[in-house]
Formats: C-alpha cells, structure tokens, sequence
C-alpha cells in the first residue's frame, strides 16, 4: 500500500497523527467474484467499492437534498446550489428528513447497482430497510461522529446485514468523511459485550439498572466511546479513511468500529448510510414500513436481567 500524505485532519477539534491514520483498501478488483469479496468483507470487516454507483445518479441525489436545503435557506445561494456552501451560522449534523419521500435517493440506494451487488455479495435475493440515514454534516468540531458499531442499533432481525454508507458528493480528506477503525471488528476481546448491547433496551427490575444503561440512547446515544484517539490507543490499528468521490460505496460489517472526522470546510458534507441484508431473513421493526419508529420511546424493551 502506498503511504498517504494526509492534509491536517481533526476529530472534534483534536488533531489526528498521521502515523495513526491510512488509507482504506480497495475491492474494486474483486467484484466479480462473490467468494472473494466475502473472504475480504471477513478479513477487513469492510468492502471499498470506488466507482460502484453511477456518478450521474448520485449527482442527482445530491441536487435533490441540496434542494431542500436551499428552500430552508440554509445555504448560501450567492455560491452555486451544487458546492453546497452553507449559511454561516447554520448547524446541521443528522437529517434523514432529507431521504424521506425523496424517489432520487431511494433510486440510487435502492435499486440498480446497488441492490444487484447486495444480491450478488449475499448469494441470494437481498432486501433493505426502509429508513436511510441521511448525514448533512456543518464545518466545525462538534459534528463528527463519535466511535460505534451498526449492531447496537439494529440488532432485532438478521444477524447478518450491512452497512453502506455513500457520499453524496466529492468528500475530500479535510471534509470529515467515514473513518473505520482497522481490524477492530475481530476484537471481541474489547468489543464483545457492546456488539451484545441494544440501544433501545433497559432493565425493568432495577438491579443492573446503571449497567444496562452503559450504551443506551440516552446516554451514549450508542456510541462505544467518543474519545476516537484514546480507543485508537487502546486498540491498536489505524484509523481508515479515503478520498471520497461521487459514486464511490463503503460497506461494511455490524462489527466494525467507525465514526468520522471533523468538517474544515464551509461546505455541507452530504452522505447516506443504508442498510442490506437477506430478504429471506427478518428485518429489524424499527427500521421497516413508511414511518419506521426508529430509537426511543415506542422501541424501548424492558428486559429482567
Ligand atoms: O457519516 C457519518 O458520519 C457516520 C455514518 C455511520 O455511522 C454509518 O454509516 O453507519
Ligand atoms: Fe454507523
């Protein structure tokens, strides 16, 4: 792999070292082959597929948000529509409001391309669900994402799905794209009691109530840590990122340790993150139907334990 030279790159405000940062690995070379493209999804806990969506349907994803951006004045329209500049005082970080009832983004996620790898990586008919998570993330320091892992959040249906998270536009370095943390999806010795952990879920007899809250919503919103250059430490590894283009998908494993780094433009950093599985295989209920009940209240599950 060749050595990277990464501009200055900041997680909530704190600089990354370059020595502990690199370049996620390519599997463009191993799309034809479902076998081989398991095996990698197995070894790196994630698939890079650069150029995997048409770069066409993604710029009119991209203008289909940045549409409703504009009509909610929230950019700044002396700037073309499509460099996304926003206002200065405007802090956005999650919308999936953005991808509901928006047929561009759903096309783009769910159909074509996409949809027939997900069919071919899986080796049968795949399905997805319904609600996308849509990221318009503000310069600054206080929007990028803090370390997790998928399964915590939809962990009621399949055992197996996946992630792919697509930039919707160019996302260079300096803008903060997806960061996964190297090798940490085999790292059940750190990991292993989160990866069992539900959001949505408390304890209704009392006892262990303190423990069964530990990565609630409410109090971590589920992330493992926010501290992204101390888990770093304690796990080893890298942190992976790469320079993002329009069409480009990553995808990876429920397992697999990620978050982002810090927006340094002024520029809205647009990107999905949308869910694949099985179609053979029940589908979590908090993600499915027109108005998926997504975390809180009506998906709370009181357990004894
Ligand atoms: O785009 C981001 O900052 C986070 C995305 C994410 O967590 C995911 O794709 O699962
Ligand atoms: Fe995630």
């Amino acid at each position: 792999m060749h050595a990277t030279t990464f501009p200055a790159l900041y997680y909530r405000g704190l600089q990354m070292r370059p020595a502990y940062m690199g370049e996620l690995r390519e599997a463009t070379d191993l799309l034809n082959d479902p076998a081989a493209l398991r095996a990698r999804m197995a070894e790196d806990g994630y698939l890079f597929l650069p150029g995997l969506l048409d770069r066409d349907e993604v710029l009119n994803a991209r203008r289909s948000v940045l549409d409703r951006l504009a009509e909610q004045e929230m950019l700044d329209l002396t700037q073309p529509l499509m460099d996304g500049v926003l206002n200065p005082d405007v802090r956005l970080a999650f919308r999936p409001d953005l991808a509901t009832k928006n047929p561009v983004v759903e096309h783009l996620l769910y159909n074509g391309a996409m949809m027939r790898f997900f069919d071919h990586f899986l080796g049968e008919p795949a399905t997805h669900f319904d609600f996308t998570w849509l990221r318009a993330k503000s310069g600054g320091a206080d929007t990028a994402t803090t370390p997790h892992c998928d399964i915590v959040f939809m962990n009621r249906g399949a055992k197996e799905l996946y992630t792919a998270w697509t930039p919707l536009g160019d996302i260079p370095y300096e803008m903060g794209g997806l960061m996964v943390l190297e090798g940490s999806h085999t790292r059940a010795d750190v990991l292993g009691e989160y990866w069992q952990f539900d959001v949505d879920t408390y304890c209704v007899n009392g006892e262990k109530e303190d423990e069964s809250l530990k990565w609630s919503w409410s109090k971590t919103g589920g992330s493992f840590t926010k501290d992204a250059i101390g888990v770093r430490e304690q796990m080893g590894g890298r942190w992976l990122t790469g320079d993002y283009k329009m069409g480009d998908v990553l995808i990876f494993c429920m397992q697999l340790l990620h978050g982002s780094l810090d927006n340094q433009t002024n520029r809205v950093r647009l990107s999905t993150d949308s869910r694949y599985q099985r179609a053979s295989e029940p589908l979590d209920p908090r993600w499915i139907g027109e108005n998926p009940i997504a975390h809180g209240e009506a998906a709370r599950e009181g357990l004894i334990c």
